[in-house]
């Protein structure tokens, strides 16, 4: 599949096989779908690779969760809350003997997760001529920057401005045209905002949104 053209449909279907009839999040899916985005970031060219690093990084935490001796534990989002909490697994107050749990790296998916919704909402509802950048630059200080400290801001910003059109950004999703390209993320959409809600609820049960 290396080198091949590949869809953002695929991708984002990940999404979609994520929830469970128990509205259960999966790991799996969930990994497999951020494995996609960071895939299709990495084409988008070379200046995002310090996001894609940042996002590869954590996958990799998760994916060595999902693939050690305890992956029973790791199998969806609920387990893991259950089995990390349980066992004092997390930093709570600072990171030290926990550092990379489950919890405080999945939370940083699930945040740029919303960053997603709200950036593809943006392009899907977009006038044709509209800036892809600003409507990133929109999503991102409406929802992960307030995160990230400045040199961050500062570099994702710069980042954004590499981006291309809305027409050749969806035409880079490679689902068809730009009108299919949009159907699609109407259809995509509803899952992803499923996925977050789910997680974002599990997540403020716990009081795990501040988790260092
Ligand atoms: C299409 C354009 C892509 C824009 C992506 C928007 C996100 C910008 C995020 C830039 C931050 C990357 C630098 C790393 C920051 C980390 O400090 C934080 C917190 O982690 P910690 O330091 O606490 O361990 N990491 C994150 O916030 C995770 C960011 C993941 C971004 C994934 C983007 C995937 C994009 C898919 C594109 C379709």
């Amino acid at each position: 599949m290396d080198g091949g053209a590949f869809s953002l449909r695929e991708v984002l279907a990940a999404f979609q096989t994520c929830v469970t009839e128990e509205r259960e999040v999966l790991l799996g899916p969930y990994l497999r779908g951020w494995r996609g985005l960071v895939r299709f970031l990495n084409g988008l060219g070379a200046i995002f690779s310090f996001i894609s690093k940042d996002a590869v990084a954590k996958i990799q935490i998760m994916e060595s969760y999902c693939g050690g001796e305890r992956r029973e534990e790791y199998r969806t989002l609920q387990s893991m809350v259950r089995y990390e909490l349980s066992g004092g697994l997390v930093d709570l107050q600072r990171r030290s003997a926990h550092p990379d749990s489950g919890c405080r790296t999945v939370l940083r998916l699930h945040r740029a997760l919303r960053w997603l919704q709200l950036f593809l909402e943006g392009l899907r509802t977009a006038r044709q001529d509209a800036s892809t950048s600003a409507i990133c630059t929109d999503s991102y200080n409406a929802s992960l920057a307030a995160y990230h400290p400045w040199v961050v801001r500062k570099a994702a910003t710069v980042a954004f401005c590499a981006l291309p059109s809305r027409d050749a950004f969806l035409e880079v999703m490679n689902v068809g045209g730009p009108d299919e390209a949009v159907e699609m993320l109407g259809d995509a959409l509803p899952h992803i905002r499923d996925v977050y809600g789910i997680t974002q609820e599990l997540y403020a049960q716990h009081h795990l949104l501040d988790l260092p």
